[in-house]
Parts: C-alpha cells; sequence; structure tokens
C-alpha cells in the first residue's frame, strides 16, 4: 500500500510579494496577534485534498492538467480576521471571475475523487497570521497589491520538526490572461 500525503491546489505568491506582505505585517500587528505564517508558506488556497494516496494524486493531477482558462490578475485590496478559525488573512473585496472558476474547478473534481470538500462558499484568502484567538485590529486597506496569475500548483504539506512546510509538487500554467477593459 503507497503512503498518503496531504495534498492541496493553491496559488503561489511570487517572493517579494511575500517580502512586501512579512513588512506590512510586521508594521501593523504586534507578536502578542498569533503565529506568523513564513513567508515562503504564503499561498491562495483554491482546494484543500487531505490525506491523498498516491493513486488519487494521479488521477487528481490528470484532471488538473485538463483545466484550459485564461490567467488573471488578484489585487490584495482586503484583510480581516476568522475568530472561528483563529486566523488573520488577506484577500480581495472582488474575486476576479478565474480565480472563482479555477477553485470551483478544482473543488468539484477533488469532490468527485471522494475528497471531502467544505459546504462553506470559497473566500479565496491569504492565511497571515494563525492562533489568532483574540480580535485584533485589523489595518485599513491601506496597500494596494496586485499580481497577475499566471499558473497554479499542487502543493503538499509536511510537518516535521515543529514545522510545517508547504512544498509545491506540479505545476500547471493557465492560458494568456484576458484584459479588462479598465486596464491599460
Ligand atoms: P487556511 O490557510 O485558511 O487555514 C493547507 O492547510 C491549506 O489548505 C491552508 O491554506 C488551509 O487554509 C487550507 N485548508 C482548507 N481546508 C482545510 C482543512 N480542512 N484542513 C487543513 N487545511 C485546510
Amino acid at each position: 500500500m503507497s503512503e498518503s500525503k496531504r495534498l492541496f491546489f493553491a496559488i503561489e505568491l511570487p517572493a517579494p510579494l511575500q517580502r512586501k506582505i512579512v513588512r506590512w505585517r510586521a508594521e501593523h500587528f504586534p507578536s502578542e496577534a498569533g503565529r506568523p505564517v513564513a513567508a515562503a508558506n504564503m499561498h491562495l488556497t483554491l482546494a484543500f485534498l487531505g490525506d491523498v494516496s498516491a493513486e488519487k494524486q494521479r488521477a487528481l493531477a490528470s484532471m488538473a492538467g485538463r483545466i484550459s482558462q485564461p490567467g488573471f490578475t488578484l489585487n490584495l485590496d482586503d484583510a480581516g480576521q476568522w475568530l472561528r478559525s483563529r486566523v488573520v488573512w488577506l484577500g480581495t473585496r472582488q474575486p476576479p471571475r478565474g480565480v472563482l472558476q479555477l477553485a470551483n474547478m478544482l473543488r468539484a473534481q477533488a469532490a468527485r475523487s471522494g475528497c471531502y470538500q467544505s459546504p462553506q462558499p470559497f473566500h479565496p484568502h491569504i492565511t497571515l497570521l494563525r492562533d489568532a484567538g483574540q480580535a485584533v485590529a485589523i489595518p485599513p486597506p491601506g496597500f494596494h497589491w496586485s499580481f497577475s496569475v499566471k499558473e497554479f500548483a499542487l502543493y503538499e504539506s509536511v510537518f516535521a520538526k515543529g514545522r510545517t512546510r508547504y512544498t509545491p509538487l506540479q505545476r500547471w500554467s493557465l492560458g494568456d490572461a484576458i484584459r479588462n477593459s479598465d486596464e491599460v
């Protein structure tokens, strides 16, 4: 029997953006607000898969490879806290259709493969702090970071020596982004 891996599909953040976010977080949140997610671990989850066998991983990867849709731009212009899951996050006020379409497709494929999918609506976010159980002041989004998403990845979550590390295992390209009429 092959070993299973804890997997999820996600969007990677460019390293310079990860560094900017870390700087902003350090400036705006006290250390007692929560446990900071390491810069290299920052990502935007599209579909959580849970513990997956090698066989199921192959099937999920093959389905992901058949997804054909254009890339899109994500504007990180929102931040908030979910007390129930004890996280502080960064997100987007108006998720582009592309991110919703991609997540819906991956979540539907995952569900068809028997990976439990939460019935909660998909809220694209990047977790910044964990164990944030006390309400913290969320700074007004004076930031405006945007980045263009040209690919997505299958990640493995590994817990070792007291730390969780997320490692991209495989990546797929999205097609050429369709320009919004208000973009120049
Ligand atoms: P979170 O950041 O909001 O906690 C890897 O754990 C990624 O999958 C995280 O981004 C996590 O979201 C997301 N995820 C979604 N559902 C999950 C679940 N049931 N258990 C663990 N992680 C989950």
